[in-house]
């Protein structure tokens, strides 16, 4: 049975007119050294694909998709995956990624959670098996129900913090057996609302605590990661920990867990933090800890996390920059952690929106491939620091020079002459290969 209205998507080439074929993502055409598919490594998310209605603050859902009853069985929840690897296949998307709850009803109680929850990861074991298909990364959802109101793994109350790890002890175990390349914390209620009613050293003294007994149990099981925080500044709380990739790595270092995790950048948390995606990414990977990819973007006009389909040209060209400079992904991928616009309720909506996404993205890896083969950007870098490749400043970096010596230098030098930073020119470069 066909659940969209469409072949498998094609690649037509920037000529056609198709709306439902890519223009420009050619799965196994290479650039450079890779297939584009190897480059970009495209995951679709079970929550935005499958379970989200498209409702919004002020209004219900519009998206019932005709697969679905709507009921919490564990029937709908196993027949969901049929149309889900469907959607994949169709798109030639390689990965997904999903929360435990996604998946699966959140029961009665964590038992018979956990049951349905196997019911469910059964079935998209064996999906996996007959398509190749793989699972980019699992996480647990710990913000949506009440007993995570003030938190998960910083919780006030110890019990809601057991109730957490049960649900990622259980949420690691069908990663693992799903042979997931990763695990994903994003930590949506791990943060305050007010700091009148928060000790925020003890919770995040509780917080680190908790990975380090998630990153135990990895290894118990057999599971070798990584893990993935996503960093997002706030919303649903009014400050979230993990605020930023700064932020993130300040905490993996201060409680010693840097060896066992990546960061997963999204484009709508960078922003909110009031960075670009480009400042976020670069921040994670200077640490060597770009782990993975949350692609979608915001709208400037409207201050929240509104997970639209990444289609700037201009975005995904500076995200493929800093991903081909840091040599590519290797667990990691790009995730569209994106969802359509409330008014786009149809099924095949779904495809609109990812074949434009994945385009965007092509387009990007291309331009940003062609910009590093033509070498005028890296040179430009690399002069404009050379004054470091020689004498003084080859002794600043080297760490062999005092502020006795560089004060006898600048006695010495006179006024420094400085060259321009020539940023309109390298705007202008840009454009050349957009
Ligand atoms: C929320 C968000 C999450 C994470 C996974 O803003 O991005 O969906 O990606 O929990
Ligand atoms: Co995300």
């Amino acid at each position: 049975m066909q659940h969209f209205n469409c072949d498998k998507i094609q690649y037509e080439g920037p000529s056609s007119k198709n709306p439902l074929a890519f223009k420009h993502y050619n799965a196994s055409e290479e650039v450079g050294e890779k297939k584009m598919k190897d480059h970009l490594r495209f995951g679709a998310a079970y929550w935005h694909v499958m379970r989200n209605e498209l409702a919004d603050p002020f209004g219900q859902g519009t998206a019932h998709m005709p697969w679905d009853d709507r009921s919490d069985s564990v029937e709908n929840a196993v027949s969901r995956v049929d149309v889900f690897f469907e959607f994949l296949e169709k798109l030639g998307i390689e990965f997904y990624c999903f929360h435990d709850r996604d998946i699966a009803p959140e029961l009665n109680d964590l038992a018979a959670s956990n049951d349905a929850l196997d019911k469910v990861v059964a079935k998209l074991k064996q999906k996996q098996a007959e398509t190749g298909i793989r699972l980019l990364w699992g996480t647990a959802c710990l913000f949506a129900h009440p007993r995570y109101a003030q938190g998960a793994a910083t919780s006030p109350n110890a019990s809601v913090y057991a109730y957490a790890a049960a649900q990622v002890k259980k949420a690691l175990d069908v990663t693992k057996e799903l042979d997931g390349l990763g695990y994903t914390f994003w930590g949506g209620r791990e943060g305050y609302s007010t700091l009148l009613n928060t000790n925020m050293k003890r919770e995040l003294e509780h917080l680190a605590t908790f990975m380090h007994m998630a990153v135990d149990y990895a290894k118990s099981i057999g599971f070798d990661g990584p893990f993935y925080i996503e960093p997002k500044p706030r919303e649903p709380s009014t400050h979230q920990y993990d605020s930023d990739s700064a932020a993130c790595l300040n905490f993996l270092r201060e409680f010693g867990l840097m060896d066992s995790f990546k960061l997963n950048i999204e484009t709508n948390h960078a922003t909110l933090a009031g960075h670009t995606m480009e400042h976020d990414l670069t921040v994670a990977a200077n640490a060597g800890a770009l782990g993975s990819i949350d692609a979608n973007t915001g709208d400037t006009l409207i201050g929240w996390d509104t997970d639209q389909f990444p289609t700037d040209v201009y975005l995904t060209t500076q995200i493929m920059l800093v991903v081909l400079g840091m040599g590519g992904f290797t667990t990691g991928g790009l995730n569209f952690d994106a969802k359509r616009r409330r008014e786009s309720h149809e099924p095949i909506d779904l495809m609109h929106a990812h074949i434009g996404g994945m385009d965007a993205f092509a387009r990007g890896l291309k331009v940003a491939h062609a910009i590093r083969e033509d070498g005028r950007l890296a040179q430009f870098l690399q002069d404009r620091y050379s004054s470091y490749d020689s004498d003084i400043g080859e002794k600043i970096e080297a760490g062999t020079t005092s502020f006795a010596e560089l004060d006898q230098y600048a006695l010495n030098s006179g006024e420094p002459s400085l060259a321009s930073g020539r940023q309109e020119m390298l705007e202008n470069l840009i454009n050349e290969f957009i």
